[in-house]
């Protein structure tokens, strides 16, 4: 689905598929978890029934093509936004913008946006396609509500988790529903698929936030403090500012100047920001959790197993190091 037909193109496109450079693939990895753990009950067979065979093949390969296009609109937004951010690297190795240069970089990604659009409109179903059209609009939404702020936005908890939702939340919540509507589920049953990918995204992102200022150590200062340096404020910054709302003349002249971004990490080191992220981000892995809890009941073993996996990687989100 990737590959290109003029070479320069191609091996753009192809840039961030090549073994080694794939990333987590944390998406496609819920998303096939998701896919068998809504499975429905197979109906009884005797003797074995090819045809219900091949209808559960097909299914699956329905439901594994939504997995690539999400994370082709995932890598998508990853080259659009080093442009945006003038990054240098990615997934431990030169951007694309960095390495070809921007106009490759958003073509590239256009391309993929273009492919993925294709491979969803052959799925032929048209509530599928609104979801996930809807979360093109979201990403460049929430990316713009990042660019473009007042200070009164900057310092709000509620736009900080609109934003969340948008540029993180939606593409996995959106995924997950349409994994579960392909497998012929009720609304209500998607809608639950739905809440687990909105509430693991919200808290994936929050611990992202996190890890910006701590790194893999619980150290304040060992993570790469990108977002700060770039002016974003995140969830640990807004707590911290609860404590200490004099933080807020720090945030409101800016990180230009290294300094304030010192004074900052001051404050948040003796505020109580970073665990109420991380229990922030607990609650959302719990309401994650509960959602699957809440599948219709369903013995089969494959079935249990997956819904499991996914209770476990809300655990995993949480206590992530990188
Ligand atoms: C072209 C679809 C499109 C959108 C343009 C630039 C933009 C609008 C949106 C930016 C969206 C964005 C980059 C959100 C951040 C999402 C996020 C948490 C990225 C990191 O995901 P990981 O950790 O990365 O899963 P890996 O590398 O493991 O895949």
């Amino acid at each position: 689905m990737v590959v290109a037909e003029v070479p320069k193109l191609a091996s753009a496109a192809e840039y961030f598929f090549k073994m080694g450079v794939e990333g987590k693939r944390f998406r496609p990895t819920v998303l096939l978890l998701m896919a068998t753990a809504l499975n429905l009950p197979a109906p009884r067979q005797q003797p074995h029934d090819a045809a219900v065979d091949n209808l559960a093949t097909e299914l699956r390969v329905r439901q594994q093509c939504i997995a690539e296009i999400t994370e082709m609109i995932h890598v998508a937004s990853l080259l659009h936004d080093d442009v945006l951010d003038d990054a240098d690297t990615r997934r431990g190795i030169g951007s694309l913008n960095y390495v070809m240069g921007n106009k490759l970089a958003v073509l590239a990604g256009d391309f993929l946006l273009s492919r993925a659009c294709v491979a969803l409109a052959s799925l032929k179903n048209t509530e599928v396609v609104s979801l996930l059209a809807k979360v093109v609009e979201h990403l460049v939404t929430g990316e713009t509500m990042q660019m473009t702020t007042s200070s009164d936005q900057r310092c709000s908890m509620d736009y900080y988790m609109q934003k969340t939702y948008y540029k993180t939340a939606s593409l996995i919540s959106n995924s997950c529903k349409s994994i579960a509507l392909l497998a012929g589920q009720t609304s209500e049953v998607s809608v639950l698929a739905y809440d687990y990918g909105k509430n693991l995204g919200l808290a994936f992102q929050l611990i992202d936030d996190v890890l910006d200022f701590t790194g893999t150590s619980t150290s304040l200062g060992k993570g790469s403090l990108s977002d700060i340096r770039h002016g974003i404020v995140t969830a640990p910054i807004l707590f911290a500012m609860e404590e200490f709302p004099e933080l807020r003349d720090v945030v409101d002249e800016g990180f230009d100047n290294s300094a304030n971004v010192d004074l900052a990490l001051e404050y948040l080191g003796r505020s109580k920001g970073i665990e109420r992220t991380r229990e922030l981000a607990a609650k959302h892995a719990s309401l994650a959790s509960a959602a699957v809890d809440s599948f219709p009941e369903n013995d089969d073993e494959d079935v249990q197993r997956s819904r499991r996996a996914l209770v476990e990687l809300t655990h995993r989100v949480i206590n992530r190091t990188k």
